[in-house]
């Protein structure tokens, strides 16, 4: 992996000592911690909708910080895992994230979460004992423990940390879910790393087991996979670094989802926009490789908020749009008119991004610097 090898294998030992670990810290945090837990409490884990490998991993950590098991801590979730590669990881790993019911949350002792906040939940958890995080823009001070790290590129890092500073055994199985947390949440070591990332990636490093880190990265597709993309295949085209394709009626939104992940390993594209029709709707799927300022969520939101949902992260966003609603702004509902609007909202939307300065196209071929 590029990444690690970018750092040369005697990194951590060039460093000298654990600069910004904060062992003081995390060992005060720590003894909170395990100060607020009975023996005896039963402890829910919740993450967020759909949990990511960032959360996941950290799930598993916390578990093993507290040396409990999936019994005494089980891991919940109110929507489930749906990205194919987060689904390999949960079963690879062994990671049951069970279905989360408000009236069975109520029987726990203790409800503790891993990267999301009480907030998120919007009121509709029963309590909110533990929380570490490292998102921003949350109100502090609503639990009794709380560790948020606003600067970290993932809780798995905050948890690698407390592992270590714990002096636990790492498995080979939470190695592993740690490093592909970390290396999720921060792009493979690009985004939004700090040394602290950087440094408990490191220590993982020798740990995991890189056998399960490229199953997970190449998961098994679902055969409907192979007729969408070889249909979306024909209708390819790369111009301009952007692929957007049409591919017409849909059976199911997780396929919209693959085809654009798929399509942006294409050599020199920069952006993706896959569109389907699932049921009365246009569902829409954006990706770049969340380089520069290019901002997908920013981006959809702009340029499909007003005739429906709309939104996302940098490098990933989505839109559904009503049927009605896009032909009656677009007027165009047949498959190659369709594609070529697609593709024409969104080479204007990526330029005009760049001319405000939102964003940076960088030019094909550079993003491999
Ligand atoms: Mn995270």
């Amino acid at each position: 992996m590029a990444c690690v090898k970018a750092f040369g294998p005697g990194f951590p030992k060039n460093r000298s000592g654990p600069i910004s670990m904060d062992h003081a810290l995390t060992r005060q945090k720590i003894k909170e911690l395990r100060a607020l837990i009975a023996e005896s409490d039963r402890i829910a884990v919740v993450l967020q909708d759909d949990p990511d490998p960032d959360a996941m991993s950290s799930a598993i950590a916390l578990r093993a910080l507290l040396g409990r098991n999936k019994q005494t801590t089980p891991i919940f979730a109110f929507t489930p895992v749906t990205r194919p590669e987060n689904l390999t990881m949960a079963h690879l790993l062994e990671i049951e994230v069970a279905p989360a019911d408000i009236e069975e949350l109520r029987s726990y002792d203790k409800i503790a979460m891993v990267d999301v906040e009480p907030a998120y939940f919007g009121g509709k958890l029963p309590r909110a004992d533990i929380v570490i995080d490292h998102h921003p823009g949350y109100q502090v001070g609503v639990s009794p423990f709380e560790d948020i790290r606003v600067g970290y590129g993932a809780t798995a890092t905050i948890m690698t940390e407390y592992l270590v500073t714990a002096e636990e055994r790492i498995s080979e199985r939470l190695a592993t879910a740690l490093m592909y947390g970390i290396r999720s949440d921060t792009l493979g070591l690009s985004r939004r790393v700090t040394e602290n990332d950087i440094q408990a990636f490191v220590h993982l490093y020798p740990l995991a087991n890189y056998h399960l880190l490229r199953q997970i990265d190449r998961p098994e597709l679902p055969i409907q996979f192979a007729r969408t993309l070889s249909h979306a295949m024909k209708r390819l085209e790369i111009r301009d670094g952007l692929i957007a394709i049409y591919l017409g009626e849909v059976e199911r939104d997780d396929l919209i989802v693959q085809i654009a992940d798929f399509c942006l390993q294409f050599e020199g594209v920069q952006w993706v926009a896959i569109a389907g029709k699932l049921g009365p709707n246009l569902v829409i799927a954006v990706r770049n490789h969340g380089l520069g300022r290019a901002n997908a969520g920013e981006l959809v939101k702009r340029l499909f908020g007003d005739i429906g949902n709309a939104g996302g992260h940098r490098n990933m966003a989505k839109a559904i749009i009503p049927m009605s609603k896009w032909a009656e702004r677009e007027r165009v509902r047949r498959k190659g008119d369709l594609q070529h609007r697609l593709r024409e909202l969104f080479a204007r939307g990526i330029l005009g991004e760049a001319d405000t300065g939102n964003g940076r196209i960088q030019a094909a071929g550079s993003r491999s610097a």
